[in-house]
């Protein structure tokens, strides 16, 4: 473990009318923080962590096809700005992975389920970044799918996890203006620039949407992690919320988007879009995306040659324990 180990799985599940079941949703009720310490039902403490694990290895698989693009970033200042956001991506997963321990699963557990193919990240990331306007479109569309869903995640019942979402928030939401950035710059340069932000439109728009998840009426854990207020907003209320915020900023950009249903619904004052193809996404979280096999090829060589730094970070640790216990011993006589 590298955090604290604050807890144990509960060895018995209570019922579900047992009388902690009970306080504990009052506790939820009365909008009041859930700690590692506190008694919780074991499915929230199981929903929680395959959530905050999930949640993780997106960030960390999130850095792969952005980072694809470090070394030809077409000026310095791009450059530094992307290496800086490959590098908050890695400190989110890193949060998430201490925020999920404190549920009593171990970081390297976690990561084994994620190599091992038994665990998911988020479908987005197994899409591939051809051009230089798609790492635009990762900071307008992905990030800003990211911030819609997850700044009601700061308001979430388990406190380590909403601490650990504010922070994750504030830089999302540079990353989502950098993205900007750079789609009005090609928005507004050659016909070229304009074209090759179209065409990265093209290609991310549906598999952006897709990142809310399920429709309601599929989605398997909605109904219980509202009621723990884990979740705060249904995946279809949340991508609505995207596309009425997204859609006056393609058209600011002059773009078009590849939805001919999209129009605005004077009646309910929101943009109602066509019908994603859930085949697709069905498809891709299954593991056969344009890009899936190629990402966890990346993510084990990235495990396997990164051992050597995990095992003397341990040596160091040891060293720096023992240093002190024999100084704390010397100390005492
Ligand atoms: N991809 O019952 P629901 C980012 C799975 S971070 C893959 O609706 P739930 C930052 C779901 O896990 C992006 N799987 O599930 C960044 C479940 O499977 P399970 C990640 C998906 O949990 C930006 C099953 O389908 N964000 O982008 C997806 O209530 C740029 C049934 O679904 C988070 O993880 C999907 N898109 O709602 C980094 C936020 N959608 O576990 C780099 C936290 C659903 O039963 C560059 N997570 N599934 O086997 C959440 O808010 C929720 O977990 C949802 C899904 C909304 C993702």
């Amino acid at each position: 473990m590298y955090t604290q180990a604050l807890n144990t799985r509960d060895q018995a599940a209570p019922s579900a009318d047992s009388e902690q079941d009970a306080r504990f949703q009052a506790r939820v009720d009365a909008e009041l923080k859930i700690e590692p310490n506190d008694w919780m039902p074991e499915a929230y403490r199981r929903t929680l962590t395959r959530q905050i694990s999930q949640h993780a290895h997106s960030e960390i698989v999130g850095m792969l096809p952005e980072g694809n693009w470090i070394t030809r970033a077409p000026t310095l200042k791009r450059k530094a700005a992307l290496l800086a956001k490959v590098q908050d991506e890695g400190g989110h997963g890193l949060y998430l992975y201490s925020a999920a321990e404190t549920l009593g699963t171990s970081r390297e557990e976690m990561v084994d389920q994620l190599l091992s193919g038994k665990a998911k990240y988020s479908s987005i990331f197994n899409y591939p970044t051809l051009t230089w306007a798609d790492i635009g479109i990762i900071g307008w569309l992905v990030d800003g799918a990211a911030i819609m869903n997850q700044i009601p995640l700061c308001r979430c019942s388990y406190g380590p996890y909403a601490r650990a979402m504010i922070r994750i928030c504030k830089e999302e939401s540079f990353h989502q203006r950098q993205g900007y950035e750079i789609m009005l710059a090609l928005c507004r340069g050659t016909p070229e620039q304009k074209q090759m932000a179209q065409e990265a439109l093209n290609r991310w728009w549906w598999p952006v949407l897709m990142m809310f998840g399920p429709s309601d009426k599929d989605s398997q854990h909605t109904d219980t992690t509202t009621r723990w207020k884990i979740k705060r907003f249904t995946n279809d209320e949340l991508r609505q919320k995207f596309v009425d915020a997204t859609v006056p900023q393609g058209h600011y950009l002059g773009l078009t988007f590849p939805d001919p249903a999209l129009r605005l619904n004077e009646k309910t004052g929101h943009w109602d879009y066509g019908e994603i193809d859930w085949s697709e996404f069905k498809r891709v979280i299954a593991g056969d995306g344009p890009c899936n096999r190629q990402r966890m090829k990346q993510r084990r060589a990235a495990h396997e040659n990164g051992a050597w730094v995990r095992e003397a970070a341990l040596a160091y640790a040891e060293k720096r324990k023992a240093r002190e216990r024999a100084a704390y011993a010397e100390a005492a006589e």
